[in-house]
């Protein structure tokens, strides 16, 4: 099974709501880079990668797809039949932009599970459920609109909630938690995230002003060292996300002991391949982790359940999907969508979703 052709599409995808706010970013509108690779036996499997626009992390569209452009023409001949193969091609071709090498990876599981008829998570290790939980993000916002946010999609059966802060006065934090807490109260466990935009002082102080609520205090700071001065100095349990920058930095948050468990992205760690690996190895620290990614449509998000459900239960903290704030599927006909905080693992081989090229917003380059 050889790669004949990659088809590069773009996705505008703007936000239903207006705006998605973090403590370091407003975004309207996202901008998803989709790989299509069809092969020499008519098969065609396709991957997405959808930086939360350019400042959320050190990637951003644009980027993906100038390494795409550098990888994609070596690409071609090559046997898709293993995605460590065209892993090691790839990586002779263009060192480090994993989180455009995550698409292509994506992509030929996608193609391995449809000619072996086995959906992705099979290919992974085997799905242990047929349902993941999601969790809902809710925005930087004042307190009375973050916890009537909160209530609103706790009733609709979210049963993991996290909420946005930073970037503003500590008070209106406190504020924030306090009042979340107290709309939805135990029916949901609680996820705090400034999304590194906090010092250690102000982490600290937080810390110990919202100790008597119970909740996972998710990358605090801005970078590992930083959240290697928190250890043994907070209440809260610490989770890593923009952080865990590859591997590697998994491996030693886990062995240094930085955190209690991660908000993993797949794209950033390299796809599924390579993510698979970071669930691994948090299985042996018994460390819970979610399997999210920072934007995209039905692509990403059927790629992220896939290797959810093949996480042990107890140690997989949510999958977060971007279609709630969407509203578009390039896949009408096999939608992953959040039903009562729930998603269905997509059934059928390969990701068993079929991007239609006329819900895309164009073809970006041809190999
Ligand atoms: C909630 N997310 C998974 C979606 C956005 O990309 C931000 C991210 C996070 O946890 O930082
Ligand atoms: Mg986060």
């Amino acid at each position: 099974m050889r790669i004949e052709r990659i088809t590069v599409h773009e996705a505008r995808l703007p936000v239903a709501s207006g705006t998605y706010r973090t403590s370091s970013t407003t975004v309207e509108a996202l901008d998803s880079t989709l790989v299509e690779i069809v092969t020499d036996e008519g098969l065609s499997g396709w991957g997405e990668t959808c930086p939360l626009g350019p400042v959320y992390q050190p990637h951003h569209a644009l980027g993906a797809r100038a390494a795409l452009e550098r990888i994609g023409p070596g690409l071609v001949g090559t046997d898709a039949s293993s995605a460590r193969v065209v892993a090691a091609r790839m990586d002779a071709l263009l060192g480090g932009h994993e989180y455009a090498k995550a698409a292509v990876d994506i992509a030929v599981l996608d193609l391995v599970g449809q000619r072996l008829g086995v959906p992705v998570s099979t290919l992974l290790g085997g799905a242990l459920v047929d349902r993941v939980p999601s969790y809902y993000s809710v925005i930087v916002g004042s307190a009375e609109a973050s916890a009537r946010s909160a209530a609103q999609q706790v009733d609709s059966g979210y049963r993991h909630v996290q909420l946005k802060v930073a970037g503003r006065d500590l008070g209106e934090d406190v504020a924030a938690v306090r009042a979340v807490r107290e709309a939805i109260g135990d029916r949901a466990r609680l996820t705090v995230d400034p999304n590194r935009g906090m010092t250690v002082a102000h982490a600290i102080q937080f810390d110990r002003l919202t100790a008597d609520i119970p909740f996972v205090l998710e990358q605090p700071c801005n970078t590992l060292e930083e959240m290697e001065l928190l250890r043994g100095r907070l209440d809260h349990p610490v989770s890593l996300d923009e952080t865990t920058i590859d591997l590697n930095t998994v491996l030693r948050a886990i062995g240094d002991r930085i955190c209690d468990g991660f908000s993993f992205k797949v794209t950033r760690l390299g796809g599924l391949t390579k993510a698979a690996v970071a669930r691994d190895l948090c299985a042996l620290r018994s460390l819970p982790h979610t399997v999210d990614d920072a934007w995209g449509g039905d692509v990403i998000a059927a790629a992220c359940v896939h290797l959810a459900a093949t996480v042990e239960p107890r140690l997989l903290d949510g999958v977060w999907i971007a279609q709630e704030y969407i509203g578009h599927h390039y896949d009408p006909d096999h939608p992953v969508v959040v039903e009562h905080g729930e998603i269905a693992v997509p059934q059928g081989p390969g990701l068993g979703v079929r991007p239609r090229p006329e819900r895309l917003t164009g073809q970006v380059a041809v190999y």
